[in-house]
């Protein structure tokens, strides 16, 4: 469970008591991201169920893949898409330079829903934290005219040499069902690690290094690499990518480089070609699509932003107490439920998602090896091996939603309001 902020630790910006005592604080800190107690200014009022939304702030790239009839051209596309979330993912919360907060740690059960509704139709966004010990997020994004449709759940580990390194656990499976398919088309999607620069300098941002993947039931793969602004040389967020058929790593078929946060090039053939003869595409970042997330008084008592309204409220007007006092009553109550649930020999039921048993997932075994995921999808570290569960889906979406009392009183028992 998250601590609450030290009301101790006095607020300030960089350089401030605060920032020292944190910075002293994480050089020995054990990996668990959300035990690190971070000065006030730094807390953030968005939980991290949130985040899920990142994947799809561009809706119409995101179901683009299904009206491509050739297969390398949809995993081409496949990859452009993934490339367009980074910049959302990784740097929407830092847009002034250097000002990445601490999250809300998500309580087990919370949900974060909400749809875009814009030129490619109504795409549905369904979050819900599956694990809180390890801390797990599940997601379900369905492009509903085109039934493109991603689903994953992360987990970080985190430790610290010179700075915060984040290995992110877990893996996105994106669904594509084009015109020309016979089936439709898997690909299964690893995500890259980052760490945190700026930290010293108290204005913190996110950097991604090392490499990621994408690879295709249609045998294709993708392999993405991600650097960062050296000392003599390089921009920040930089990344170089290749497309090739899965095992052939040298016959490229498309390459495509850039800044993730800026613009980027798509050309044919491997890199050494690249010229204004095989440019196929000029990326520079396009309007986003608005999330629409129903009214506070509206969603269900376990949804993020209505379940964290207290708290957030007064992360806004800086009132330290309130922060501690409403985030202390939630992670009571949740301590209270979890140890009613073992005197009772339950467990908490997943609204959306349902785990997966070792070996059964086909996605990671056929896919799996080509991108080093182990087939029980590192379920020992996520809380288990998520998936999306329809039926779970349709009795949820078929239920009346709580009157007044009776969110009243859930929200008492699950959430100590
Ligand atoms: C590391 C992180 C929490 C995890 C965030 C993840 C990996 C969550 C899944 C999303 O799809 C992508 C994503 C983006 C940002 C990641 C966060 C950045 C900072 C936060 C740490 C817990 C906070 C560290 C404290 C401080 C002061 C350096 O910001």
């Amino acid at each position: 469970m998250e601590s609450a902020p030290s009301t101790t630790q006095q607020s300030g910006g960089a350089g401030g008591a605060g920032w020292g005592a944190f910075l002293k604080s994480i050089a020995s800190f054990n990996g668990d991201l959300s035990t690190l107690t971070a000065p006030p200014f730094i807390l953030s009022s968005t939980s991290l169920t949130e985040f899920s939304s990142y994947w799809c702030e561009h809706p119409s790239i995101f179901a683009a893949p299904a009206q491509e009839p050739d297969a390398a051209k949809r995993a081409l596309l496949v990859l452009k898409w993934f490339l367009t979330t980074l910049k959302q993912q990784y740097a929407s919360r830092s847009e002034q330079y250097g000002n990445e907060k601490k999250p809300l740690n998500p309580f087990l059960g919370e949900l974060f829903l909400g749809r875009w509704e814009d030129d490619a139709g109504t795409t549905e966004l369904i979050s819900e934290q599956v694990s809180h010990h390890p801390p797990a997020t599940a997601y379900n994004i369905t492009n509903l005219p085109s039934g493109v449709r991603l689903e994953g759940y992360n987990a970080q580990k985190a430790s610290f040499s010179k700075t915060i390194n984040i290995k992110q656990i877990g893996h996105a499976v994106l669904t594509v069902s084009a015109p020309s398919a016979a089936e439709p088309d898997t690909y299964l999607i690893t995500l890259p690690s980052l760490h945190i620069e700026g930290l010293i300098f108290g204005s913190p941002f996110i950097e991604l290094e090392g490499s990621s993947y994408i690879t295709s039931s249609t045998g294709f793969t993708a392999k993405i690499d991600y650097s960062g602004k050296g000392w003599l040389s390089g921009k920040k967020n930089s990344f170089t990518a290749v497309l090739y058929p899965t095992g052939k790593e040298k016959d490229i078929l498309f390459n495509v480089s850039g800044q993730w946060t800026k613009s980027f090039e798509i050309h044919s053939g491997p890199a050494k070609h690249n010229s204004k003869d095989n440019l196929v595409e000029s990326w520079n970042p396009l309007p986003l699509s608005e999330l629409i997330v129903a009214p506070l008084e509206k969603q269900h008592p376990l949804e993020s932003r209505r379940a964290w309204a207290k708290v957030a409220a007064a992360i806004a007007k800086g009132d330290l107490d309130t922060v501690s006092t409403e985030k202390g009553k939630i992670e009571n109550a949740q301590r209270e439920m979890r140890a009613k649930e073992k005197a009772e020999g339950r467990t908490w039921s997943r609204r959306y998602f349902t785990a997966q048993h070792d070996g059964a997932d086909w996605v990671l075994t056929k896919l799996g090896a080509a991108v080093g995921l182990p087939e029980n999808g590192d379920a020992d570290k996520t809380g288990g091996l998520w998936r999306f569960d329809l039926a779970k889906a349709d009795a949820a979406r078929r239920e009346t939603p709580p009157s007044e009392e009776e969110a009243r009183k859930l929200a008492s028992e699950l959430l100590g309001q």
